[in-house]
C-alpha cells in the first residue's frame, strides 16, 4: 500500500541530520569530534574485519556515522508535553525514567525513542530529555521569577504548532509538510546568544543551581549536546586528549569487555559562551554561559532486570573510587566487573541479557520439514537448531547521565536532593506514561521465539 504520508523514520532521519548540520555549525568544536570518532571507527574497522563484515551484514556501515542521540532539557510541564507531541511525529515515544535529583541534579528525564527494532534500524536517534523541578528551587521569590520566566516564552513555533497538530488529526504528514515540519522544528532547538532575563537574575538562578539557569534563562531548550556511535570510545578518548581536547575524566558505565554491555559514553567538557543580558534600562550586558558540549556512546547488549541488579550493584560499590578519578577508576571498575560473566553465552545462560533467536541452516531445514525438536530455547541453542544474537541497549543509565550532567556543570559533586522520586508526576507533565524499557526488549525477544512458531504452523 502507498500513503500519502510520510514514514516518521524518514521525517526522524531527516531532523537529525538537520540537528547535526546546525550543532557543527554553532559549536565547531563538535566538528571536530565527529573528525576523531570517523578517524578512530575507521582504524577499528580496519583492525577487525569481521566487526566490519557484521555492520556490512545489517546496513549498520552505511549509517555508522549518522547522530545517535542528543539533550535537551524543559522547563515546565506544558512544555514536556509538547515536547511529546513534537517527537511523536518523528515516531518516538517516552521510553525510560530517570530520577536525578538523587544525584543532585533538580531534573528528571525521559528518552523520546523509536521503540521497535526496525524503526530504531532505519535511524536510532534519540533525545534525552529533562523536566526542571521547580519545587527544588529553595528561595519563594527566586522559585516565583523563575515561573513567570518561563511562563512568557513560547519554545515551539506557530507553524510546527500547527503540523504538529495537523499530524494529530490526520495520522501523517505529506512529504513537503514534514520538510517544513523539520525546518520549523529545528528552531525549537537552537541557541540564543540573548538571554530572557536579566544578568542579575541568571546569577541569582545559576548560584541555586547552574542547571536552573541553563532552562530558565533562555528563550528555548537548545540542543545542549549531539552524540555519534563511536566503534572503540577507549582510543576516541585518548585520541581526544592527544588532539587537546578538554574530555571528562572517566568514561561512564561498564569497562572495556570482550561482551559489552550497556553503553560507554564519554564527553567533552561543556564551553564557555558570551551572552548579551537585557537589562531594566534597555541596555545589554556582556555575560557567559557554560552549557554545550560534545559526546559519545558506545552500545553493548540490553540486559535483564537481574542483569541490571548486578550492574547497580557493582557500581555502587566503586562509586567511592570515582573521586579518585581516571586510571584508578577504570581499574577498579575492571576488577569489580568480574562478577559479571563476561562471555555473551554466559550471560545467556545466567539469564542476564536479552536475546533474539534465530534458526540456524539446520533449524530451518527442520522448519521446513514440519518443526523444531520440543525443548526451551536454551536447548535449541544448545542442540544447534537456534542461533542467539544479544539485543542491544537503546536506553540510558542514570548515574551516567549523572556523570555527563556533572562533568558539564563544573563537576562540583552535589548530594542528593530532597525531593522523592515521582514518575506519576512526571508522566502527569507529560500527558503520557514513560514505556518500560524492560517491557520492550521482552517484547522483542519473545517476538523473535514467535516468529519461529509461526515458521511451524
Ligand atoms: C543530559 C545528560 C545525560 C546521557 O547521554 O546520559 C545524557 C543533559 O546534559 O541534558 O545526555
Ligand atoms: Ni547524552
Amino acid at each position: 500500500m502507498t500513503s500519502r504520508f510520510i514514514a516518521p523514520d524518514a521525517i526522524r532521519l531527516a531532523f537529525s541530520g538537520a540537528m547535526s548540520r546546525m550543532y557543527r555549525e554553532e559549536v565547531p568544536l563538535y566538528g571536530d569530534l565527529l573528525e576523531i570518532v570517523a578517524r578512530t571507527n575507521a582504524r577499528a574497522l580496519e583492525a577487525d574485519p569481521a566487526l566490519k563484515a557484521r555492520l556490512e551484514a545489517s546496513g549498520e556501515l552505511a549509517r555508522l556515522n549518522d547522530e545517535r542521540h542528543g539533550a535537551i532539557r524543559v522547563g515546565t510541564p506544558g512544555e514536556l508535553s509538547l515536547m511529546r507531541r513534537l517527537f511523536a511525529v518523528m515516531g518516538m515515544a517516552p521510553v525510560g525514567y530517570y530520577d536525578l535529583a538523587v544525584a543532585g541534579l533538580p531534573v528528571h528525564s525521559t528518552a523520546f525513542r523509536p521503540v521497535d527494532a526496525g524503526a530504531l534500524s532505519a535511524c536510532a536517534f534519540r533525545i534525552f530529555c529533562s523536566l526542571l523541578r521547580i519545587d527544588l528551587i529553595a528561595d519563594e521569590a527566586l522559585r516565583e521569577t523563575a515561573r513567570e520566566t518561563l511562563a512568557r516564552r513560547r519554545i515551539v513555533s506557530d507553524g510546527a504548532l500547527a503540523l504538529i497538530e495537523q499530524y494529530e488529526r490526520d495520522g501523517g504528514l505529506s512529504s513537503d509538510d514534514a520538510e517544513s515540519f523539520v525546518l520549523q522544528a529545528l528552531e525549537t532547538f537552537r541557541w540564543h546568544g540573548q538571554a530572557l532575563v536579566d544578568h542579575e537574575t541568571y546569577e541569582a538562578l545559576s548560584k541555586a543551581h547552574r542547571l536552573i539557569a541553563d532552562i530558565v534563562c533562555f528563550r528555548g531548550p537548545h540542543i545542549n549536546h549531539l552524540t555519534p556511535r563511536t566503534l572503540d570510545i577507549d582510543a576516541a578518548q585518548a585520541e581526544m586528549l592527544a588532539c587537546g581536547i578538554r574530555a571528562k575524566a572517566v568514561i561512564e558505565g561498564p569497562p572495556r569487555r570482550a561482551a559489552p554491555v550497556l553503553l560507554r559514553q564519554t564527553s567533552f567538557q561543556a564551553l564557555e559562551e558570551a551572552i548579551r543580558f537585557p537589562q531594566p534600562d534597555g541596555s545589554f550586558v556582556p555575560g557567559a554561559h557554560t552549557a554545550r558540549f560534545g559526546e559519545i556512546e558506545q552500545r553493548g547488549y540490553a540486559l535483564t532486570p537481574a542483569g541490571r541488579a548486578l550492574y547497580d550493584e557493582i557500581l555502587a560499590e566503586v562509586e567511592a573510587a570515582r573521586a579518585e578519578g581516571g586510571e584508578t577508576y577504570q581499574a577498579r571498575l575492571a576488577a569489580a566487573f568480574a562478577r559479571l560473566p563476561d562471555d555473551v553465552d554466559a550471560l545467556r545462560r545466567a539469564g542476564l541479557a536479552y536475546f533474539s533467536y534465530r534458526p540456524t541452516r539446520e533449524g530451518a531445514r527442520r522448519l521446513a520439514a514440519g518443526g523444531l525438536p520440543a525443548g526451551s530455547p536454551e536447548d535449541l541453542v544448545e542442540s544447534g537448531m537456534l542461533s542467539a544474537e544479544p539485543i542491544t541497549y537503546e536506553d540510558f543509565l542514570p548515574v551516567s547521565a549523572a556523570g555527563i550532567f556533572r562533568s558539564n556543570l563544573g563537576d562540583a559533586e552535589e548530594g542528593r536532593l530532597a525531593a522523592a522520586s515521582s514518575q506519576a508526576a512526571f508522566e502527569a507533565a507529560l500527558g503520557a506514561p514513560c514505556l518500560d524499557p524492560f517491557g520492550l526488549y521482552l517484547d522483542q525477544e519473545e517476538a523473535s521465539l514467535e516468529a519461529l512458531e509461526q515458521a511451524t504452523a
